[in-house]
């Protein structure tokens, strides 16, 4: 029965005011481009792992393996900086359009390691794909013709949205509703802020 599965992943949450700027400087291109498929801003996130559909009852085991791999592996809060704009396969024949990571991303690599490691604990398969940390602002549709205008002016006007202090991860629902996902929080972990002992 579907209704025993839950369909999630984990992320990372944007800052508000980064969130605010990227939103502000996305709606300047939205009109442009109708035919483009636009995540909401409130969607907004940075998904370390796509987990599928899982039972409810391996909620637990992912929240616990998340729990212990974050405190065993000692991560702290860190900063992190959203800039550029980037597309999936390529600007050539873009599938998606995104918001990239400005500066060293060694410190979400680490973060997104310790989740894929804590995910395959709890029964999810591995993911084969290389980790690429972005913020997904549209999907093209295959049938739409190109907005190369567009594409060409987000990229030459793209800069930084700032910086935020990345200090917890989401595990979030995701439901696939005629009007697009609906993502909902289902816990939040936060990283130990304790001291490191010298
Ligand atoms: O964070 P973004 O928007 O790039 O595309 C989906 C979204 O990515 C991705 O998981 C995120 C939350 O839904 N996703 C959906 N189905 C997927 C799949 N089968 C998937 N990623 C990998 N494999």
């Amino acid at each position: 029965m579907t209704d025993d599965l839950v369909r999630c992943f984990v992320c990372v949450e944007l800052g508000q005011p980064v969130r605010e700027r990227l939103s502000r400087w996305v709606a300047r291109f939205r009109p442009m481009a109708p035919e483009l498929r636009w995540v909401r801003d409130d969607a907004y996130h940075i998904t370390l792992k796509f987990c599928g559909e899982i039972p409810y009852t391996h909620l637990y085991k992912l929240e616990n393996a998340l729990e212990h791999g974050l405190s065993l592996k000692r991560i702290r809060a860190f900063p992190l900086e959203l800039a550029g704009v980037g597309a999936f396969p390529g600007f050539r024949q873009p599938r998606v359009l995104w918001a990239g990571i400005g500066g060293e991303d060694y410190q979400v690599q680490r973060v997104a390691s310790v989740v894929e490691s804590a995910a395959v604990a709890a029964g999810i398969e591995r993911e084969k794909r290389p980790f690429h940390p972005h913020v997904t602002l549209a999907r093209v549709p295959p049938t739409a013709e190109l907005p190369v205008g567009v594409l060409r002016e987000m990229n030459n006007s793209s800069g930084s949205w700032g910086e935020w202090s990345v200090s917890s991860i989401t595990l979030m629902r995701s439901e696939l509703l005629p009007e697009g996902p609906r993502y909902t929080p289902i816990s939040i972990l936060e990283f130990s802020n304790d001291l490191e002992v010298q």
